[in-house]
């Protein structure tokens, strides 16, 4: 349809106005909520992810993009049905201890979200005990933890010997990012996957998931 592919092309070039009056009038005209979500809004935000991941656009874009998607949403919430939208699965995600850098984190929970996951948002300088306590109250199948500082990449093997120590480390999927963090630090602190950027993160976060 038509109106679905414009409302995606509005999301990827972050066009706020024109998305959210092409949402309010498939919304009038009866098109079907998991429409607008699959067809247009989620795969608007693959298609953001993808061009990001591949260098074809930059932070500026992709915020503006997520940013879109955050007000269609908006425009769909008051209307969403249960059976409408299926989670992707429960992320927690926060910056580690004594690291007050969000935006990257935000991009990546933006993303994250317009790809269909349900994500709890803990902000920043979580500690170790915070992040176990909020997995296991959300029972989240994925915790993201996101450091900028190389001094504060050391409270990610805390927070991976809190969950150990907690029982639950089986239970929950760590994904590590920031500009400091590597595959190779992930791997040495056994967590399940790193990713270097927000668009990297969704796809790493389905695979996690087994999607
Ligand atoms: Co700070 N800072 N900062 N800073 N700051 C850096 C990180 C730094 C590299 C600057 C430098 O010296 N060149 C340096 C760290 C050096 C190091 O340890 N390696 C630094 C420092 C030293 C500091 C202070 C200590 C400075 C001081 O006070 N003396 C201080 C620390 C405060 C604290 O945290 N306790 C400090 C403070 C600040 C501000 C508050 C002023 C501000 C933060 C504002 C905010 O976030 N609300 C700030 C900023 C803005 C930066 C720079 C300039 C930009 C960071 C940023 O937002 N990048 C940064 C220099 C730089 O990176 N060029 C710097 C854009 C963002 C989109 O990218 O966060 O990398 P990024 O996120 C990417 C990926 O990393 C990845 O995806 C994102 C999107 O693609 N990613 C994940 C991130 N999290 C992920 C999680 C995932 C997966 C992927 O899974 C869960």
């Amino acid at each position: 349809m038509e109106m679905l592919a414009e409302l995606k092309e509005a999301v990827i070039n972050g066009k706020n106005d024109k998305a959210v009056a092409t949402t309010e009038k498939a919304l009038a005209d009866g098109v079907a909520m998991r429409r607008i979500l699959d067809e247009s809004l989620i795969a608007a935000m693959d298609e953001v992810g993808e061009r990001y991941s591949t260098g074809k656009i930059f932070v500026p874009q992709m915020l503006r993009s997520a940013k879109t998607m955050h007000s269609c949403m908006d425009v769909l919430k008051p209307h969403l049905r249960e059976g409408d939208f299926t989670s992707k699965g429960k992320v927690v995600i926060g910056t580690v201890k004594a690291d007050l850098h969000d935006i990257g984190k935000n991009l990546v929970a933006m993303m994250l979200e317009g790809a269909g996951f349900t994500v709890v948002d803990m902000g920043v300088d979580v500690s170790p005990d915070k992040f176990v306590q909020c997995v296991q109250e959300e029972s989240a199948g994925i915790l993201g933890m996101s450091a900028l500082l190389s001094t504060t990449m050391p409270s990610m093997t805390a927070t991976l010997e809190a969950l150990e120590k907690a029982g639950i480390r089986d239970q929950v999927k760590v994904l590590v990012g920031g500009a400091p963090v590597t595959d190779k630090f992930a791997r040495q602190i056994k967590a399940d996957a790193y990713a270097p950027d927000a668009g990297t993160a969704v796809a790493t976060a389905k695979k996690l998931m087994g999607l």
